[in-house]
């Protein structure tokens, strides 16, 4: 018993699990051949995992959509207004998604990664109960593949600090999930396994005092009901582990990779077992396996070597599958990688190489293409561009400043773009039907030319900006037809950058993405939105605005590179991105957004880490932002809610306007407002896109009036809370017409 992975994608290296939900919600296939396919994978994945000789295989790691709304099944938390649903899949799926009669549970991010997670609700007087039906279906079928289970998941107390709380206090809610717990285990032993993964990542961030009780308390009880490995990830748990190492648990599963400040020492005196997650489940890079062996080796020095076993970091829910389907990537950089099943490979030779054991002839080859690819990447000309580093070294505190102060810049711009008071805009894109999706794949397979391609989106783009004419916007875009994904697009024109074929990862439910990868210096060979931007502005009169992807954003939702500090890369990717806004400047448009989405997820879950981020985060965003004329005005947009803790961190990025989301969080952003003010202009979003659901005029009169009681008008502008990319036509044209004629009746009162 040595190896083990913390949990295993499951949307399909070819998105199957993705295609039977889509095809289920379609109404074109049934419950049972959507079971089939799920099942289908499961079975494919443990096979997987148990041919690369992994020893305890992840049971319960599938979901079909989220595994906390699998937890609230099994631990019957079920909010009281889906109770009228009595299939359960058709409940599932109205919690994860809502229905024509339900509305959907919020969902937010899963710690500072691109998973998205469905938040419970939790109420005390909710009749918890152990129910084990889907842990059951999945083990009796990896028992019949001879599959040695460990079963997964989360631990009481990161399921309650996870959720909403709406009637009762955690304690009491923990208090009563503990038999529940108890329950759980014990059923799970009565079908013949011993082995328990209880996920508590809540204990990366920064617990308290309090919580540090509450996990003694939980893990007495808990921890001796059957082999209890806890598991955290995503940073260093070194309270926990303290903690943990007095009760009765098996072990803990710890991330080293984010977490190299794990210490073991408790542990280690406790007679713990410690899982020492080596092998990044967030990144790409091919694991360096000598230097694991090594470090593994020194940890042996003070632990019991039989007492130590080697994972992956984290759930490789954040790679992708394998490399088998990228059959156009450069051959050095796809030596340089490794997905989820080249991970299985290295945790298996790390591990044998650790324990002294013979490789076999495969696992011979895994070492010695390790080796070359760590050897190579080290110097490779692709990666290392002596023009982009001396630009990184030459940046200078000028580089970091607008030239003019935001009081008197934003007296010149309003002279140079004479929009109204309370201006209208949108975030930027606009629906992307499948036809738009179809035109894309059939200029990037060929099946059309560019020259057609292109006639076809400007005429897109002359469509819509008529359209923002029509219902009088004030400042306009183009609607980001040409893009794939605001990051994506960006990666796939960036030197430094290599984009995947099939490099998909889960972001939520159905969705997945293709984060590029940052493998080595970054630059902008030439133009990548000019034409399309110089060609909108070339229709209207009123403000086009340059759409682009922040610097920030653009790390966090890439692989990054991890042979030089992510400031580095951050500062390289800004320069690239400024050669861009420079370009669009110069080419006559006179307002610049530069989106940084993630911003606010890619903080580090520890507070002492925030300080570094923010610096170096904000800096990138002034370094791409700061050469333009004082009369160029930069927005920025923001999503999420939860800014209270980071308003001086936004004020500092000193963009002109900010467009934020606010619509979703019951206005808390305002009362942030109202407590501390704004220095500059501030759309916050006037209804929530996320929604299918088209606003009234009269509620965003009230929204724009609500915003008015604690920000002066001369500051505010009127906009969605985010891009309109995900909805449809139908719903996006009567909203922005309410949204338009909503700050038409607010100006109206105003004079
Ligand atoms: N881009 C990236 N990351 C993101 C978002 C993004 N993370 C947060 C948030 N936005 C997640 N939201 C979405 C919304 C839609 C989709 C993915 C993430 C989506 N994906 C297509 C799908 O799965 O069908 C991808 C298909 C395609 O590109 O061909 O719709 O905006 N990087
Ligand atoms: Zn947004």
């Amino acid at each position: 018993m040595a190896t083990y992975v913390i949990g295993f994608p499951r949307i399909g290296e070819q998105r199957e699990l993705k295609k039977a939900l889509e095809s289920y919600w379609a109404g074109k296939s049934t419950q049972q051949e959507l079971q089939k396919t799920a099942s289908e994978l499961r079975k494919r994945h443990w096979t997987y995992q148990k041919n690369a000789g992994i020893d305890l295989i992840s049971v319960n790691d599938f979901s079909f959509y989220d595994n906390m709304i699998d937890a609230m099944t099994m631990l019957n938390a079920i909010p009281e207004r889906y109770k009228d649903i009595d299939n359960c899949m058709d409940r599932y799926f109205a919690i994860a998604r809502g229905d024509a009669n339900h509305k959907a549970m919020e969902m937010t991010k899963w710690f500072n990664t691109n998973y998205h997670y469905i938040v419970p609700e939790l109420d005390v007087n909710m009749d918890f109960k152990a129910s084990i039906d889907k842990i059951k279906i999945e083990l009796a079928e990896a028992k019949e593949l001879g599959i040695n289970a460990k079963v997964n998941f989360v631990g009481p107390i990161t399921f309650v600090k996870l959720s909403k709380i709406v009637n009762g206090s955690e304690d009491e809610i923990i208090e009563k999930l503990i038999p529940v717990y108890e329950d759980l285990i014990a059923q799970i032993k009565a079908l013949g396994v011993n082995t328990i993964q209880l996920d508590e990542p809540y204990f990366v961030t920064n617990p308290t005092k309090k919580d540090l009780e509450t996990l003694k308390k939980v893990y007495d009880k808990l921890g001796g009901l059957a082999d209890i490995f806890v598991a955290t990830y995503f940073e260093h748990s070194n309270e926990a582990n303290e903690v943990l190492a007095t009760t009765p648990i098996k072990g803990m599963f710890l991330d080293f990779v984010a977490g190299s400040e794990n210490s073991i020492k408790a542990l280690a005196d406790a007679g713990k077992i410690v899982g020492i997650g080596i092998v990044n489940g967030r990144n790409v890079w091919v694991n360096d396996i000598e230097k694991s062996v090594e470090f593994l080796k020194g940890i042996a020095e003070t632990y019991d070597a039989d007492k130590i076993m080697v994972g992956s970091s984290c759930s490789l829910l954040h790679v992708p599958y394998t490399l088998k389907y990228e059959t156009k990537m450069d051959e050095d950089i796809k030596s340089w990688i490794s997905y989820a099943l080249e991970k299985l490979d290295e945790i298996r030779v790390i591990e044998k190489l650790f324990r002294g054991e013979e490789l076999n002839e495969y696992e011979k080859e895994v070492l010695e293409g390790n080796k070359i690819a760590i050897a190579t990447r080290k110097t490779s000309d692709k990666i290392h561009d002596p023009v982009v580093k001396d630009r990184v070294s030459n940046l200078t505190d000028k580089d970091k400043h607008r030239s003019v102060p935001f009081e008197e810049r934003i007296k010149l711009q309003h002279e140079n773009l004479k929009y109204p008071i309370l201006p209208t805009t949108t975030i930027g894109s606009f629906p992307q039907t499948p036809e738009l999706r179809k035109l894309r794949r059939d200029y990037k397979n060929g099946v059309i030319s560019e020259e057609e391609y292109k006639t076809q989106i400007k005429a897109m783009i002359k469509d819509l900006v008529e359209y923002q004419e029509a219902i009088d916007i004030d400042v306009l875009v183009h609607g980001e037809f040409e893009r794939n994904d605001m990051v994506e697009y960006f990666g796939e024109q960036l030197k430094g950058v290599a984009f995947s074929q099939n490099g998909w990862v889960q972001s939520y439910g159905s969705r997945c993405v293709k984060p590029p990868l940052i493998f080595g210096d970054v630059s902008r060979p030439k133009d990548m939105t000019v034409e399309w931007t110089v060609y909108a502005q070339s229709l209207t009169d009123r403000p086009m605005k340059g759409m682009l992807t922040g610097p920030v954003t653009m790390l966090n939702w890439s692989f990054v590179r991890d042979d030089q500090s992510k400031r580095t890369t951050a500062y390289q990717m800004a320069i690239a991105i400024r050669d861009e806004v420079e370009a669009l400047e110069a080419a006559g448009i006179k307002v610049i957004q530069v989106d940084e989405a993630a911003l606010r997820e890619g903080y580090p879950l520890r507070n002492e880490k925030r300080a570094e981020y923010e610096d170096w985060a904000i800096t990138s965003f002034r370094i791409t932002t700061s050469s333009v004329k004082p009369e160029t005005q930069i927005h920025t947009h923001m999503c999420y809610s939860e800014f209270s803790d980071i308003m001086d961190a936004i004020e500092d990025m000193d963009a002109d306007v900010i467009s934020i989301e606010n619509a979703r969080s019951d206005n808390s952003l305002l009362k942030i407002f109202k407590e501390r003010g704004y220095k500059g202009e501030i759309g916050p979003g006037v209804y929530d896109i996320h929604s299918p659901r088209i606003p009234s005029t009269e509620e965003m009169v009230e929204q724009i009036e609500a915003i008015l009681e604690v920000l002066p008008a001369e500051k505010v502008w009127v906009n969605p809370d985010c891009g309109l990319k995900t909805r449809k036509w139908e719903e996006v044209k009567p909203s922005l017409e309410n949204m338009v004629k909503a700050a038409k009746e607010v100006r109206a009162k105003l004079k």
